[in-house]
């Protein structure tokens, strides 16, 4: 067959595809209509997932699951926008990490608001700024974010789901030559994670050859305007400021994965059966030895499997008060989960159960 024949198959299966992804708009304009008339949530990441799951599962020809997955995400986000437009308010700048995990969630469709602080994207959904926020919890090497579960504990926002990437950098610039190359902008840690690769192409250079900025944005964006540096940041911030791209993945560990939030007020997702909840407990501080083993006994004895606990400050007084951020598997409203959340009513936060990513 020749070239123009494939393309005009390629054609009809595209008016048809067009054809039927009108029709599903139609339905989701409808679904829109009814969620309005019963004040119901539009964002339904379960409802999200089993539709994805299906997909895969059931799918025979050549698109495996991420490509479905990455197919299904911007349909949804163009159906939330059709039911009722949404702002993303997420921890800048523009071509962050964040805003890499934002945008792979809700779309290119949706309304974006890079925010300076992670407090000022919790405030932005406290005030109905933005409908979601979306903030980082913790990288699996360099810990976790303290100011995010700080302000989970401050605030009464919700999580409304989690979102995992693997953190990729890229080495960007408008150099044609690596030895045209003066100077190289990221962040500190950035450079910390990219050691091996840096090591092996610029050993012989002096320190600051290797200069630090704020943010790995700010770096893709200062080799845009000097073309014989370069920058170690983000695939979405090298396209962003439109830098060429002339390595991929050159962090040191393949391994290195961000955890993201995504927060939302009044938001209560529905069981999906797979389920991950987050709460915040303020054990009694009784000075009897035991209180916090006796309370983590309790999961066992539930058979309920905590996949996390952290410990934090309490900031109250002069003493050395904690508190702790645990996460289990199962939904809030399982009986198990009930038993205990009942049994400690005030000393207990839930701050969300959420489909499980990971
Ligand atoms: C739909 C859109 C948004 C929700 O996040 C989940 C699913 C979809 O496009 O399939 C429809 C919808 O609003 C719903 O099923 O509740």
């Amino acid at each position: 067959m020749t070239l123009e024949e494939l393309r005009q198959q390629i054609d009809e299966l595209d008016n048809q595809m067009l054809d039927i992804l009108n029709k599903r708009m139609e339905v989701v304009k409808h679904v829109g209509e009814l969620k309005k008339t019963t004040q119901t949530v539009i964002y339904r990441p379960e409802r999200e997932k089993q539709i994805i799951d299906r997909l895969a599962a059931m799918s025979q020809g050549l698109l495996n699951r991420p490509a479905i997955e990455a197919i299904y995400l911007e349909i949804f986000a163009v159906s939330r926008n059709l039911e009722l437009p949404e702002r993303i308010a997420y921890l800048g700048p523009e071509g962050s990490f964040t805003h890499q995990a934002a945008e792979s969630r809700f779309g290119a469709m949706s309304d974006y608001l890079a925010l300076p602080s992670i407090r000022s994207v919790f405030e932005s959904v406290d005030t109905g700024r933005a409908r979601f926020g979306v903030v980082p919890i913790e990288n699996n090497l360099e810990g976790i974010v303290k100011e995010t579960i700080d302000l989970l504990n401050e605030t009464d926002l919700k999580i409304v789901s989690e979102v995992i990437i693997p953190v990729h950098f890229t080495f960007a610039t408008k150099a044609e030559k690596l030895s045209d190359i003066k100077k190289i902008y990221s962040k500190d840690i950035a450079f910390g994670q990219c050691e091996n690769f840096l090591h092996e192409y610029f050993s012989s250079k002096e320190e600051d050859f290797f200069a630090q900025v704020d943010s790995t944005s700010k770096a893709a964006k200062l080799a845009s305007q000097q073309p014989d540096t370069a920058a170690v940041c983000s695939h979405i911030a090298a396209k962003l400021f439109d830098v060429p791209i002339l390595f991929e993945n050159i962090q040191d560990s393949s391994q290195n994965r961000t955890r993201f939030f995504i927060i939302g007020k009044d938001f209560v997702n529905q069981r999906s059966g797979n389920d991950k909840t987050t709460i915040i407990a303020k054990l009694p501080e009784d000075g009897k030895p035991g209180t916090l083993v006796r309370f983590l006994q309790e999961f066992e004895s539930q058979g309920i499997n905590l996949v996390k606990i952290e410990s934090r400050p309490a900031k109250e007084g002069d003493s050395f008060h904690f508190w702790f951020l645990m996460e289990f598997d199962g939904y809030f409203l399982d009986e198990n989960v009930q038993n205990i959340m009942q049994k400690h009513v005030s000393d207990i936060k839930w701050l969300g159960s959420y489909v499980k990513m990971m």
